[in-house]
C-alpha cells in the first residue's frame, strides 16, 4: 500500500483517568476490546485491538513510589484477529485462542503482577493460565522518572496480540524531574514507532506462512515480521505541527522485529536525556539513535529559529539488523515535523548540563558470572528455532540469582542477527561488547576473543532493561537483584523470536 505521507496529524494518546485515588494509591480499570480505527485518512478504518477503545492505549501516568492497582479486563471476541500457529509453545489446541496478560515493560513489580506469559486470562476471567494469580495487578513503581510501556505478553501469541494493537505508554514522573524544567506538558510527546502491512481494505496483514511455506502446516510462525509501512502512535507516516522551541520526545520501538535507526534530515542534533529506565548522567548530543524492539530513548529536539521549515525523521536500519536488506522509500521515512505553529510563549525550558546521579556498578560487586548463549536450532518442520542457552521455554529454570546479589550476564550471540535481550523486573548496566570466534566456540565451548573490548555506545550509558546483543559478539551486562523475589522472564524482544522459543523463566531466590 502506498499512502500519501504526512497528511494525518500525529495522535497523542490521552492520559488514563483512575476509578479512584486516595492517600494509599490509585486504582484503574482497563478493558481490552476489538474496534475500528483510522490508521490513515486514505484507507478505510482498520479493525484493531486496543485498551479502552484505543490503539495505542491511553497513557498511564504515575508518580515514583505511588502504589497503583490495575484491573486489566479482557473483553475481546473469542475469535482471534490474526492467524495462529498452534505448533508453537503455549499456543496448542488445548488452550483458548484469545488469551491476554499485560506486562508493564520496565516495571518494578511483584512477580504475581508482572504479566508472566502463562498468567493469561480470557474474557471475564473464564479461563486462566497455570500461573495466573490475581485479577487486579499491583505496581510498586519503585522507579525513577522514566518512559515505560505496557503490552500483551500471552505465551505463544504475543506477536499477534501486540500487532493487533495491545500496546500503550506507562510514564513515571517525579518532583525531581519536574524541578529540572525540561520541556513538559504539550511539549512532552511520546512517539511509539511500529511497522505494519495493511491490505487495501484497511485490514491488518500478518503472514500465515513464511516466504517458503512450511509443508504440512496451514499456519506457521515466520522467522521475523517486517512491515512495509511505518506508524507512529497508530498513524501511518504522520506529521506533527510544532512551535519553534524545544520539545521532549519519548522514542519507543514497539515493532515486532524491525530495528529503527533514526535521524533528522536537517542534520541537527538530538539531545538524548534518558535511556530505558530514566534520566542519564548528562545529555548526549547525537545525530542518530538506534533502537531495537522495546528500547526507549528520550530526546530533546530544538526547533527554535526553524519557523516555516519541515523536518523529516528518517530510518535507515537494515532488516534483519545489522546485515539484512536496506530500507526503501516507505520504511526509510518515519514522520514529519512541521514548524508552523506560532510560539505561544517564550521557551524557558532547558537542557540541563547535569541530569541525574549515575554510579557505575563495579564488576567486583558481582558474585556470579553467567555465560548464556543465543543459539540457532531447527525444529521438526525444518524451521529456524532460536533458543537461549540451548533451552526452550519448558525446560526447568536455570537462572536463579539470589535476592540482594549482583551478577554479570555474558550474552554469547552465536547467531547472524542482533537480538534485543530484555530482563523483566531489573534495570542493568552494559559493561562491554567483544567479538569472538563463533566456530571455535561451537566446537570447543570456549570463548576466543578476536577483537578489542568495546565500550557501550554513548546512547546506552544509563539504566537499561533491553540491550542489543549483536551477532558474533559477547555482550556483558551487570545486574543487581534487589527489589523483589519470584518468577520472572528474560527473552529476546523480537516478538517472533520470543514466541518461538527465545524466552526463559528466571527465579530470584530469597
Ligand atoms: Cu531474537
Amino acid at each position: 500500500m502506498r499512502l500519501t505521507p504526512f497528511i494525518d496529524e500525529l495522535p497523542v494518546p490521552s492520559v488514563l483517568k483512575p476509578q479512584w485515588k486516595n492517600t494509599h494509591g490509585t486504582y484503574y480499570e482497563v478493558s481490552m476490546t476489538e474496534f475500528r480505527q483510522s490508521l490513515h485518512s486514505e484507507l478505510p478504518d482498520t479493525t484493531v485491538w486496543g485498551y479502552q477503545g484505543n490503539y495505542p492505549g491511553p497513557t498511564i501516568e504515575v508518580e515514583s513510589g505511588e502504589t497503583v492497582w490495575i484491573k486489566w479486563i479482557n473483553s475481546l471476541p473469542s475469535k482471534h484477529l490474526l492467524p495462529i500457529d498452534h505448533t508453537v509453545h503455549g499456543a496448542h489446541r488445548d488452550v483458548p485462542d484469545v488469551r491476554t496478560v499485560v506486562h508493564v515493560h520496565g516495571a518494578c513489580v511483584e512477580w504475581e503482577s508482572d504479566g508472566y506469559p502463562e498468567a493469561w486470562f480470557t474474557r471475564g476471567f473464564a479461563e486462566t493460565g497455570r500461573f495466573f494469580r490475581k485479577e487486579i495487578h499491583q505496581y510498586a513503581n519503585c522507579n525513577p522518572a522514566s518512559t515505560h510501556w505496557y503490552h500483551d505478553h500471552a505465551l505463544g501469541i504475543t506477536r499477534l496480540n501486540m500487532y493487533a494493537g495491545l500496546v500503550g505508554f506507562y510514564l513515571i514522573r517525579n518532583s525531581r524531574e519536574r524541578a529540572m524544567n525540561l520541556p513538559s506538558g504539550k511539549y512532552d510527546v511520546p512517539l511509539m514507532i511500529q511497522d505494519k502491512k495493511l491490505n487495501a481494505d484497511g485490514s491488518l496483514y500478518y503472514p500465515r506462512q513464511p516466504e517458503q511455506p512450511v509443508a504440512g502446516l496451514d499456519v506457521s510462525i515466520v522467522p521475523e515480521f517486517f512491515g512495509d509501512t511505518l506508524l507512529v502512535n497508530g498513524k501511518v507516516h504522520p506529521c506533527l505541527r510544532v512551535e519553534p522551541r524545544k520539545y521532549r520526545f519519548r522514542l519507543l520501538n514497539a515493532a515486532n522485529s524491525r530495528f529503527f535507526r533514526l535521524k533528522l534530515d536537517s542534520g541537527q542534533l538530538m539531545y538524548q536525556i534518558a535511556t530505558d529506565d530514566g534520566l542519564m548522567k548528562q545529555p548526549v548530543g547525537v545525530t542518530e539513535i538506534l533502537l531495537s524492539p522495546a528500547e526507549r530513548a528520550d530526546v530533546i529536539i530544538d526547533f527554535s529559529n526553524l519557523q516555516g521549515q519541515k523536518i523529516l525523521m528518517t530510518n535507515d536500519a537494515p532488516v534483519p539488523f545489522p546485515d539484512g536488506e536496506p530500507v526503501d522509500e516507505s520504511t526509510g521515512r518515519v514522520m514529519q515535523f512541521q514548524i508552523t505553529l506560532p510560539l505561544s510563549h517564550i521557551d524557558t525550558s532547558v537542557i540541563p548540563a547535569r541530569l541525574a546521579p549515575f554510579h557505575k556498578i563495579s564488576e567486583r560487586a558481582a558474585s556470579q558470572v553467567r555465560l548464556l548463549t543465543l543459539d540457532d536450532a531447527t525444529d521438526r518442520y525444518g524451521r529456524e528455532r532460536l533458543l537461549l542457552n540451548q533451552r526452550g521455554w519448558e525446560a526447568p529454570v536455570t537462572e536463579t540469582p539470589k535476592f540482594g546479589t549482583t551478577e554479570i550476564w555474558s550474552l554469547i550471540n552465536t547467531t547472524a542477527d542482533s537480538h534485543p535481550i530484555h530482563l523483566h523486573l531489573v534495570h542493568f548496566q552494559i559493561l562491554d561488547r567483544r567479538d569472538f570466534d563463533v566456530e571455535a566456540f561451537k566446537k570447543e565451548k570456549k570463548i576466543y576473543y578476536t577483537g578489542p573490548v568495546l565500550p557501550p555506545d554513548p546512547q546506552e550509558c544509563g539504566w537499561k532493561d533491553t540491550i542489543r546483543a549483536d551477532p558474533r559478539q559477547v555482550t556483558r551486562i551487570i545486574v543487581h537483584f534487589s527489589t523483589f523475589t519470584g518468577l520472572y522472564v528474560w527473552h529476546c524482544h523480537m516478538l517472533e523470536h520470543e514466541d518461538y522459543e527465545m524466552m526463559r523463566p528466571y527465579l530470584i531466590l530469597r
